[in-house]
Formats: structure tokens, sequence, C-alpha cells
């Protein structure tokens, strides 16, 4: 059988899926949740993916800066992320490319790279009305100043404009956009700088008081002085056991353009190997909690108690290591409800030859390891994964992955001869019955072998299906434009948090049609070192209507709309009271 047989035999042959339904109210004040099966219809959709390479076309031409030094250093291979966000609120999302910067080889102990010429420069790219982008680097005042790596952006004074936070190796910069791509460099005052090596960063209202908290991993403490790793005739990057670990910087946002690091306080400073963060509230309790993918420690799970501190739960709720009890290389993280069941799932990529990992919730405070009964295994287990996202890029309702690939050793092959340092992207399809690799006949990108490292997802030209760009490193970014074929109906929500932050961070979204319910948490957090589109988006099958959407606000403000119409964007105001709103207020966005 073909590809595309194989594929079409075990879609057409899955008996329909049954959904389960947690009510709003459930999900607001979290108890056990009510069971209710609701009806599924058999697949919508069965055709592949389609994405397409329209970097080009596009007018973006990146080119990211990393060596290939004699010395291997650790900071060659960790490449950079990239963030989608809309910078003038015109409504169409905007490109934004970090990039490292020059050192010598070998690098002196202390020395802090510098960005000192053009081509080192982070690279801003502003969408026109006819899809193209426009570099904006100098007039922005984004290039950035060191070997920068991570990027978050999001509305952290809550003035209405989206601004970024970018983290890099000897510190950290937090850019205030002054509302048209323009942003200026407020690290001193706000008190952000860090240090060490920081990697992925996000925003997240970690105490619900209306003001997004900034949460940045650190790799390892490491200063430029590797031992030779590998065979004497073929040095490698060393493996992270060689570096002490460090801690997360975690900086409370104070309301007046201040942050106050606070990771000991709240208990979040137990020494790490961060390379990947994502939210979700995962046990229901109205409180967001924090997942920590480590690089070959055990992984970390932060639970928020009621008193605003957190405990680390990774061990006794099962996914501190995998299933032969081992640490792996955790490098990229998404914390979403892959199986509709109204509790956030979990996938963490790793290196080859470990697998990905993939933890169903159970809905006690515990994950069960699902990578056997979804096919998950085999289909990953020569793969290596850097960023990852849940996302419904056919629009059927259920939530399938893209995950940027690419193994860290540039000498695999010589000592792997079956493993690759470039390696294609994934596209992974939830056929609510398991995963299936739909790679292969999902267009060329899936064949075009890259360096993957970032990636940031979200629907670049507004036709409703969910675009992405990757970052590889010492590459170019690539633009992917989803072109899947179907007729499966949509919905995107665009949150303005009033009492709650503004772009509705943390918010927890229950979507219901006649097939049943999905779940999504607002967030920017992408993966590795990369920052998505805020707008929440939703497959709506063959429905063109949702019933009725929940919203739980993180201020605790529930709303619901009803008989909300699909196939646009609408703009959602958090409202001052919790209520049903029996007619719809929203209004389309465009
Ligand atoms: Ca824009
Ligand atoms: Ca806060
Ligand atoms: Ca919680
Ligand atoms: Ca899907």
């Amino acid at each position: 059988m073909s590809p595309l047989q194989r594929y079409l035999a075990v879609v057409l042959l899955a008996p329909p899926c049954l959904g389960i339904n947690l009510t709003l109210e459930a999900v607001a004040q979290s108890p056990a949740p009510v069971s209710r099966p609701a009806a599924r219809s058999p697949h919508e959709s069965a055709d592949p993916g389609r994405f397409v390479d329209v970097t080009q076309k596009a007018g973006v031409h990146f080119l990211h800066w990393a060596p290939h030094t004699s010395r291997k250093y650790l900071i060659d291979t960790m490449g950079s992320g990239v963030a989608l966000f809309d910078c003038d609120n015109d409504g169409r999302l905007d490109i934004y490319a970090v990039n490292g910067a020059p050192y010598t080889d070998p690098t002196p102990k202390g020395f802090i790279p510098q960005k000192t010429a053009p081509e080192y420069w982070n690279r801003m790219y502003h969408q026109k009305a006819d899809g193209t982008f426009e570099d904006i680097t100098e007039k922005s005042g984004l290039k950035g100043a060191g070997y920068d790596m991570g990027v978050s952006a999001a509305d952290y004074d809550n003035d209405g404009y989206e601004d970024v936070f970018v983290t890099g190796y000897g510190g950290n910069r937090l850019y205030h956009n002054n509302g048209d791509c323009t942003f200026t460099d407020v690290t001193e005052k706000a008190g952000v700088a860090g240090g060490g090596w920081s990697s992925s960063a996000t925003w997240v209202d970690l105490d619900n008081d209306g003001l997004l908290d900034l949460v940045v991993d650190r790799y390892v403490t490491w200063d430029w002085d590797d031992p030779w790793c590998g065979p004497s005739d073929n040095r490698g990057i060393c493996h992270p056991d060689n570096f002490p670990p460090i801690t997360l910087l975690v900086y409370h946002n104070n309301g007046d353009g201040t942050f106050t690091e606070e990771a000991a306080k709240l208990g979040l400073n137990k020494p790490a190997k961060a390379l990947g963060i994502s939210i979700a509230d995962y046990d229901r309790d109205g409180r967001i909690d924090l997942f920590v993918a480590n690089d070959s420690q055990p992984e970390f799970l932060f639970h928020q108690k009621k008193d605003g501190t957190f405990e680390e739960v990774g061990l006794e709720s099962g996914v501190s290591v995998n299933e032969e009890g081992k640490t792996y290389a955790g490098m990229g993280v998404d914390f979403a409800d892959y199986n509709n069941d109204g509790w956030p799932d979990l996938v963490i990529t790793d290196l080859a030859n470990q697998r990905y990992a993939l933890y169903e919730n159970a809905g006690d405070g515990t994950f069960n390891s699902s990578v056997l009964s979804t096919g998950f295994s085999a289909m990953t287990m020569l793969h290596s994964g850097w960023s990852v996202r849940f996302l419904d890029y056919d629009n059927d309702g259920w939530k399938d992955l893209l995950i940027a690939q690419g193994h860290d050793l540039d000498t695999i092959e010589k000592s792997n001869p079956n493993l690759r340092y470039k390696e294609p992207m994934m596209l992974v399809r939830n056929t609510c019955k398991g995963f299936v690799d739909v790679s292969s006949i999902s267009g060329d990108v899936f064949h075009d072998a890259w360096v993957g490292r970032g990636m940031a997802i979200g629907d670049i030209d507004n036709d409703g299906r969910i675009d992405a760009v990757v970052s590889t490193n010492g590459g170019p970014i690539h633009i992917l434009r989803n072109e899947t074929a179907t007729t499966n109906h949509w919905i995107t929500l665009h949150l303005t948090g009033h009492k709650s932050n503004r772009d509705g961070i943390g918010a927890e979204i229950k979507l219901t049609t006649a097939h049943g319910s999905q779940w999504v948490t607002a967030t920017t957090s992408s993966g590795y070192l990369s920052s998505s589109d805020p707008r929440v988006h939703f497959g709506l099958g063959n429905s063109s209507v949702a019933d009725r959407i929940g919203i739980r606000w993180p201020s605790g403000i529930l709303q619901t709309l009803t008989n909300v119409k699909g196939d646009r964007q609408i703009q959602v105001d958090e409202p001052a009271f919790s209520g049903t709103t029996a007619r719809n207020p929203t209004l389309p966005v465009r």
C-alpha cells in the first residue's frame, strides 16, 4: 500500500469517536468532571494536510548565524526562536526572527558575544496587505544585542500593544511596543536583564492580579569551557551532564513597569536544565501551573498551591522520567488537551532513540504515558524534536501535532549512520483513536531536511487554517502556509481581558458543537524558544456554528456565548461579571 492508501485505511476503518464533556462549571471550580458521552461524527476530513513553503514569495530572507567551531561549543547547536504576533494591530501577524552573534574558535572564558554587524541582527518583518513582508528591523529597534535565543511576545502593561522579551546568553532584553511596531528597550528600568544562559520564556499571570508575570528558563551554567566529548577523531557537542544546572528566573510584574525576581519566594528555584516551558491549569483548581522541559534531568511539573507558591510534583504525577524510569533530553513542550476530555495533556520532544514523550492527564493530578497506545513510540523513535505545538491543522475538532526536527550533533551520521542531523518537519494527525504520521503525504516541506529548532504557529493569512514559521540553526526561517483541502468549519477568538491581563493569557476556553467539546488554554508559549499567535483557534468539523463557548478568564469571571457562527474571527471582551450572554455580543473582527 502507498502511504496515502495506508492512511486512508486507518482513517476510514476507524470507528466514530466519543467525546466526554467536562462542564464549564467543572472547568471553573474543578472537582470531579461530569462525564457525559456525546456522539462524535466520523472524520469529516479524510484528506492529508498540505503545507507549502512560501518564504521566498513572502519576501523574507533571514539567515540565522551559528558557527560550527572545532571546539564544538554547546551553544553552536542550540538555535534561536521565532515569534508570530501583530505588532501594529492591523489584524495581520508579523514575524520576529531571533539571531546569534559572533564568537571566535576558540573563545576565551567570560566572553559575551555582541551583534557587531547587520548579519547578526534579529529581524522584524511586518506583513503588508498583500501578504508579503517588509523588513522593518532598523525602524523597529528590535535588532537585539548579544547571542539571542528565545522570544516571548505579550502585552505586559495592558496598553493594547504586544511587547517583546528576548532571551540569550549573557542577558535578556525587554522591548516595549510604542504602538506602531517601534519598540523601546526598557530592560534596565524593568529589571529583567537576568544573566547566565536563558532559553525559552513565557508570559503568564501567576497570581491573577491582571498583570502578566514572566518565567524564564535557563539552560546550564556554561562558560566556553566545554571538555572534549566524543571519540578522538570525531569531537562532538558535549552532553549536558558536563555542565551544572541553574535555576529559572521568575519576574513578578509590579504594574509600574518594574519587575521583582521571585523564583525562590515562589518555590520555582529548583536547579534545572530548562529548554522548554508551557502553561496550563492541569488540575482545574483555578490556578495556572507550569511544565518545564529539562534536558537530561527529571522534567518539572510545577503545581501552584493555594498560597500562590509552587510545588514540583513531576515524580508523583508520573511525568518526571520515561516509562523505563530514565531521564531524556527534554527540549520542546506543549500542554494541551488532545483527547477532548477537558484535562490538559503533555507532549515533550527529545533526541533520537528516546522517542518523544506523550502523556494523558488522568484527571486526578497524575498522567499516564500514551506513547504506546497512540502509536507515538514507533513514529518518533528515530527523530530529534525541538519546538512542538498541538494544532488542529484540518479543523476537524481534534488537535494534531507539528514538530520542528533535527539532531543536536552535526557529527551524528558518523557515529549513528541511521540518524540524521538535518530532518524534515513532522506532521502528526490526531485520528481521535491515536496519532498517524501524515508527513510524507502532506507536501514537499515534509521532505526537505532542515536543522529545525524554533516554531511558532498562527493564522498568518487569516483564512482559518493555522500556519507556522520554523527557525533553523545556521539557516533560514521557513514560512509554512497551511493549504490543507478541507470543508471543515472553524472559529478564531480574539480575547481582550479587562480585569484579567489584556491578552487573556491563561484563559480556559471550552467550545461545544453537536459533536462534543474541546478545550484550549490561551497562551503564546510555543514549544522551544518561540512565541505563537495569541488568538485562540478551534476547528468545528462539519458544524458551522459553535453551540456554546465557555470562557473562564484568569480573573475567575465566567463568560458563556451561545450559537456563535463560525468561519470568522470574533472579538471577545471580558465582561465585568460572570454570566450567560443570551445574545452573542461579539463582533466580527473583519
Ligand atoms: Ca500586523
Ligand atoms: Ca501577575
Ligand atoms: Ca492548577
Ligand atoms: Ca485535526
